[in-house]
């Protein structure tokens, strides 16, 4: 959803905020994408940057426009990370894992002084309403779906579009997309779902977005917690 030049334009304010020297935490997804090709560009002007991937998507992304990736066991801090999000809400809670890439994304996207989310207007909501992803290890699926209707959720795995059976992520694992409705307690929530037993990784990212990029027709709009 949403427009593409809105995810241009907040992808490509995003990238301005790399300087010279930077570690620079690289997203998965399409507004991800415009800011890894944007710091490919500055990197071809001569910004000395190291990339660290989220993904296979993201690592070749960054490959292909010539940004210098480096392995997240080889550094110490990250200095800026900028991801995209499926949802926001007004306390700058996320809902990730559009792309099944959120296990790696929040271990960056954490460790970053600065985390930067990209979005289009779509993505914002008062309140989180999209299914959870939640990745979980493959043979748990029977005990994660219980325990996800336990907490009020109704859980879907996820299936791939081409390749038969479930999508299988870049960690070997399978992902339940657990609807709970409207989150109201966003925090609440991702504690009961990160104590599951077989949770590998859920896409609530609470507390971790240092400002938010937003897309529009005319320009970007910045939201800081
Ligand atoms: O998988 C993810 O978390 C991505 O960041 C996703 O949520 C956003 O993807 P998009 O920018 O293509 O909408």
């Amino acid at each position: 959803g949403g427009s593409d030049a809105a995810k241009r334009r907040a992808g490509e304010h995003a990238a301005e905020v790399v300087t010279d020297g930077d570690v620079v935490g690289l997203g998965t997804g399409s507004t991800a994408a415009h800011a890894i090709r944007a710091l490919g560009r500055a990197v071809d002007d001569g910004l000395d940057v190291r990339g660290v991937a989220t993904s296979y998507a993201s690592r070749d992304l960054a490959r292909e426009v010539g940004i210098p990736v480096v392995g997240l066991d080889s550094v110490e801090r990250i200095d800026v990370a900028i991801d995209g999000a499926d949802q926001v809400d007004d306390g700058l809670a996320l809902i990730k894992g559009g792309g099944a890439a959120h296990a790696r994304e929040k271990v960056v996207d954490s460790a970053a002084d600065r985390f930067v989310v990209v979005v289009d207007p779509s993505k914002e909501t008062p309140e989180l309403d999209r299914p959870v992803p939640v990745e979980i290890l493959p043979d748990a699926r029977a005990t994660v779906r219980r325990a996800l209707r336990d907490l009020g959720g109704t859980p879907t795995l996820r299936t791939a579009e081409r390749k038969d059976g479930p999508v299988v992520t870049d960690n070997g694992n399978l992902v339940l997309d657990a609807d709970f409705g409207t989150v109201a307690e966003p925090r609440a929530l991702a504690t009961d779902l990160a104590t599951i037993p077989g949770v590998v990784e859920h896409g609530l990212f609470v507390g971790l977005a240092d400002e938010v990029h937003v897309g529009g027709a005319d320009g970007v709009r910045v939201r800081t917690a």
